[in-house]
């Protein structure tokens, strides 16, 4: 066939993996049913943290530290800036998740990091108002990247080093025999020797067979001008935080910067609610930025001012919130990467090496025994 691999899907992760294909030789045909940098699905919104004191655990820094490497060499190679360094915050109580985890996973890697009391972080940051037991730790070097730009500066670079990308094109069904795999599109066949699968929030169609327990959540990035003085949100002087309150919500922002038109925005991580990705309802209703207004009132008094913008964005999550990466247990020459359960995108640039380490070598160097796809139906 004319393709050594074809890879299903260009968002995030999609991307990155033509990217790193191409770049090693392959022969790559790319396929997505929208157009290069869409809005459709998980990898859009102008903004995602990227951080690495990981609350969320300490076996994901190794893959933190490369992906940061990664973000700047990608902007080096494709000339598009996507990385944003505004330092960032986890804040909390000393045993919430956002802190303790934090710290566990900077102190075992010795990462750099400074921790704040409630004090110092209204000192240091005054749109904050922490109650006297908040504490938070503060990380330098995190900050955020732009969906939008990390996909096109992918898709790029890819298409530079001779992957054919092909979008509007919907995938119907794929099959494998002994000599390679066939991907039917409403456009015709195609064949090559590999296939990855980067489906995002179509997982269960496209790897139905899989029977992964995954769960769509249909998530809301609200965009509220500051009713305080734009200056104090600007990304020169505000980091990117995550607030885990009593319940153990957590809530986040983005502070204003050049592509937000005067706004910042802001979500709660997790707890949406369980939707499709094909019938997924793109409208937000009146009044559904209450509980988030009411949650940052509280603690970033001067944030939440009028709401300019509100946009539906997809989370593909797994039972245990780890990502779905390797190979298809019953396809050898199918591999596949879904469930970034809501925190993956700062991953992109690692997750795209990590396949096109697998689909050359068969392995790959970095550790992703946690994301094993058949690790929910093995019986312990
Ligand atoms: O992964 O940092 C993250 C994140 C924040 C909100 C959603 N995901």
């Amino acid at each position: 066939s004319s393709h050594d691999v074809i890879v299903v899907g260009l968002g995030g992760m999609g991307s990155a993996a033509v990217d790193h294909l191409a770049r090693r030789g392959l022969r790559v045909l790319g396929l997505d049913r929208f157009p290069p940098a869409h809005d459709q699905g998980s990898s859009h919104g102008g903004s995602r943290i990227i951080r690495q004191a990981y609350f969320e655990g300490a076996d994901y820094v190794p893959l933190l530290v490369r992906a940061f490497e990664l973000w700047d060499d990608l902007e080096d190679r494709s000339g598009i800036e996507v990385r944003h360094r505004t330092g960032g915050l986890m804040i909390g109580a000393q045993d919430s998740l956002a802190v303790e985890g934090s710290l566990r996973s900077a102190r075992e890697h010795g990462l750099h990091h400074e921790l704040l009391d409630a004090d110092a972080l209204r000192r240091r940051f005054p749109t904050m108002n922490p109650a006297d037991s908040d504490i938070a730790l503060y990380e330098e070097t995190a900050g955020f990247v732009s969906p939008e730009r990390a996909v096109t500066a992918n898709l790029a670079v890819a298409a530079a080093a001779g992957a054919e990308l092909r979008y509007g094109v919907q995938v119907q069904g794929w099959t494998t025999d002994a000599h390679g795999v066939t991907v039917r599109t409403a456009d015709g066949v195609h064949r090559a020797d590999r296939l990855v699968i980067c489906p995002g929030a179509w997982a269960p169609a496209l790897l139905a067979d899989l029977g992964l327990p995954l769960v769509i959540e249909r998530v809301v990035q609200f965009w509220f001008q500051p009713t305080g003085s734009a200056a104090d949100f600007d990304e020169s002087r505000h980091p990117i935080f995550i607030w885990e309150d009593a319940d153990r919500r957590q809530g986040y922002a983005f502070p204003i910067h050049p592509e937000s038109d005067g706004t910042v925005k802001a979500a709660f991580f997790r707890d949406g609610a369980t939707c499709t990705a094909d019938t997924v309802d793109r409208v937000v209703a009146p009044g559904e930025e209450e509980p988030l207004r009411e949650f940052l009132l509280s603690k970033v008094p001067a944030l939440p001012g009028p709401l300019v913008r509100a946009k539906t964005c997809m989370y593909t999550t797994t039972p245990d919130e780890d990502f779905v990466i390797g190979a298809h247990p019953g396809h050898d020459r199918v591999t596949v990467a879904c469930g970034f359960s809501g925190h993956g995108f700062k991953f992109v640039p690692v997750i795209g090496e990590i396949l096109a380490d697998l689909v050359v070598d068969g392995v790959t160097g970095h550790s992703i025994e946690m994301f094993d796809p058949q690790r929910f139906s093995t019986r312990s």
